[in-house]
């Protein structure tokens, strides 16, 4: 094999964020970055050569240009098997599944996830290690101080490499395998879930439902999963083409994005479940007829029901969720005597504890949960664990949802997100709020008294490796939060996310309006933060 070394100028802004290198396509195309960064993350591994990498994508703008620039610099650089699925496709939970099953050194994940797609649009990178999940904090802080130096990158001379056509071939020693990107996948799903339970509800009409797949990547592996092997009828997935800029649209899965979802579900017409999932795969959002179920809440319902799906049946070791979530999980696990964790934001910190087998579930506020079955959140996975709870418990969404705020009360939550901030702006709102903590704890807001008020600072129990600046926590006697964060992964300026939280022990008061009912609340913060004095906003620009 003919190996080039490229001599390159490093960029200095390849810091990866809660979940890769994000950035719009147009940066990605400058010369040399997408390479630099793909040379520094290999400079950064050791022990690779002659290893198996697992390479794929959302499909989305540019995924097969980049696709093939790596083909090149990991032959170049050692590699002795690339497993890539057909097409430059893999979603993230089945890329992550791949990695493990085959034992793959690692593998490359292009994504952007939830974010826009297309020319103009966002691209994105992300490494993930030999358990299948993303790479932990240490690495990604080597990739970045690596790119910042690095001055050459090698690439081997060879031909494109043919992405749609299935099967091995061997190019100068490196073996080049094309693998269907649902088959492994969909496997494991039958290993989890009572497939033909689902099947009899599915064909006797007991469920219906459709599924969004917003044009992005589950669209293939919803079709074979519920349609062809589920047998539900072929409109009940909707946006199921994988499109490069997803129609236009961001593939994120709420009722804003997934608006087609969204009103069918609030209609005479609903159909008894419905879901969506994001660009990538990993994201889920659930709803009911008549009803949107929070992911906070799915988290804290799929715990207190996990012994009714097959794999779970012995139950939990224990479960997780991301700092900002709810704490609805909190009360299952009290209730269940199960250890519950609180991580910081992004899947890589839930990957420890699983491998320890300290927890089996766990999830975040962000339409993501996931278990022990990958090590990323799975969207797939958790539409069928709904659809086997509902098949096994013969009661409606939104049955199910009450009836566990009745056992557990109702954690009342929502999120707002002030997207594009100028990001001194938002710097600085994140400096104020610092500099106010040392005054909160044990003022009075209302029938509001400060608990204590901190920047989450999270210690790995499993390495003990230490996570500082996580997110500013205000937390009141009642229970209450508001939380308030800088998002990882935007590519224009900053977005700040303010999550607003209420534990509600009231049945007769569960079916409020979260707006409502976290009014105070959402006043508070504004006057905390100032986000909409100092930006000028009245509105976030997505709640959910
Ligand atoms: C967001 C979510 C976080 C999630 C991350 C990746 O990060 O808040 O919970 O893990 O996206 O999800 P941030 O830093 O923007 O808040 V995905 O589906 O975009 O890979
Ligand atoms: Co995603």
């Amino acid at each position: 094999m003919q190996i080039q070394t490229i001599t390159t100028q490093p960029y200095n802004d390849q810091n990866p964020g809660t979940s890769g290198l994000r950035k719009k396509v147009k940066v990605f195309q400058q010369k040399g970055y997408l390479e630099n960064f793909v040379q520094a993350i290999f400079d950064s591994l050791e022990g690779y050569t002659g290893k198996s990498l697992v390479l794929g994508g959302d499909g989305r703008y540019f995924n097969r240009v980049a696709i093939q620039t790596i083909i090149k610099i990991a032959a170049a650089n050692g590699f002795g098997e690339l497993i890539i699925g057909q097409g430059g496709l893999l979603s993230t939970p089945a890329a992550s599944h791949v990695i493990r099953k085959y034992g793959a050194f690692g593998g490359l994940i292009l994504s952007a996830s939830h974010n826009p797609g297309g020319p103009n649009e966002d691209f994105g990178i992300k490494y993930n290690v030999s358990n299948g999940g993303p790479a932990p904090e240490k690495d990604t802080g080597a990739f970045y101080q690596r790119s910042l130096v690095i001055d050459n990158y090698k690439t081997a001379v060879m031909d494109d490499v043919d992405l749609d056509c299935i099967g091995s071939q061997e190019i100068d020693g490196l073996k080049i395998t094309i693998i269907d990107p649902v088959n492994d996948y969909a496997e494991l799903m039958q290993s989890i879930f009572d497939f033909n339970l689902l099947k009899q509800s599915i064909s006797s009409g007991y469920i219906t439902l459709m599924f969004d797949a917003m044009s992005a990547i589950t669209g293939p592996y919803a079709k074979r999963i519920l349609i062809d092997m589920l047998g539900a009828p072929a409109d009940s997935v909707i946006n199921g083409t994988p499109l490069e800029d997803f129609g236009g649209h961001h593939p994120d899965p709420n009722l804003a994005h997934a608006h087609e979802l969204a009103e069918k579900m609030f209609s005479d017409s609903a159909p008894v479940f419905g879901a969506a999932s994001d660009g990538d795969g990993d994201r889920n959002m659930i709803t009911g007829s008549q009803i949107f179920v929070t992911p906070s809440d799915s988290l804290a319902i799929m715990a207190a029901n996990a012994h009714l799906i097959p794999a779970y049946a012995k139950g939990l070791s224990g479960v997780a969720r991301s700092m900002p979530t709810s704490q609805a999980v909190d009360r299952v696990a009290a209730s269940y005597k199960i250890p519950c964790y609180e991580t910081p934001t992004g899947w890589k910190f839930f990957g420890n504890l699983l491998d320890a087998g300290k927890i089996t579930l766990c999830g975040e506020e962000s339409f993501g949960t996931g278990s022990n079955h990958v090590r990323e959140k799975d969207g797939l996975w958790a539409v069928l664990f709904w659809l086997n709870l509902i098949a096994q418990r013969r009661q409606s969404v939104a049955d199910i949802v009450h009836e566990h705020w009745q056992k557990f009360g109702r954690d009342i939550y929502c999120r707002h997100d002030y997207e594009a901030v100028e990001t001194p702006i938002a710097n600085s709102i994140v400096d104020n709020l610092r500099k106010q903590l040392p005054e909160l704890p044990g003022q009075v807001f209302g029938d509001y008294t400060v608990k204590f008020a901190d920047e989450f600072c999270y210690e790995d129990s499993v390495d003990g490796s230490i996570s500082k600046n996580q997110g500013i926590r205000i937390g009141f006697e009642n229970g209450s939060r508001i939380v308030f964060r800088l998002s990882g992964t935007g590519t224009v300026g900053a977005t700040l996310r303010i999550y607003l939280e209420k534990y509600e022990p009231d049945a007769s008061l569960h079916n409020q309006d979260a707006q409502i009912a976290l009014a105070f609340l959402i006043d508070l913060a504004e006057q905390l933060c100032e986000v909409k004095k100092l930006t000028g906003r009245t509105a976030p620009d997505v709640i959910t």
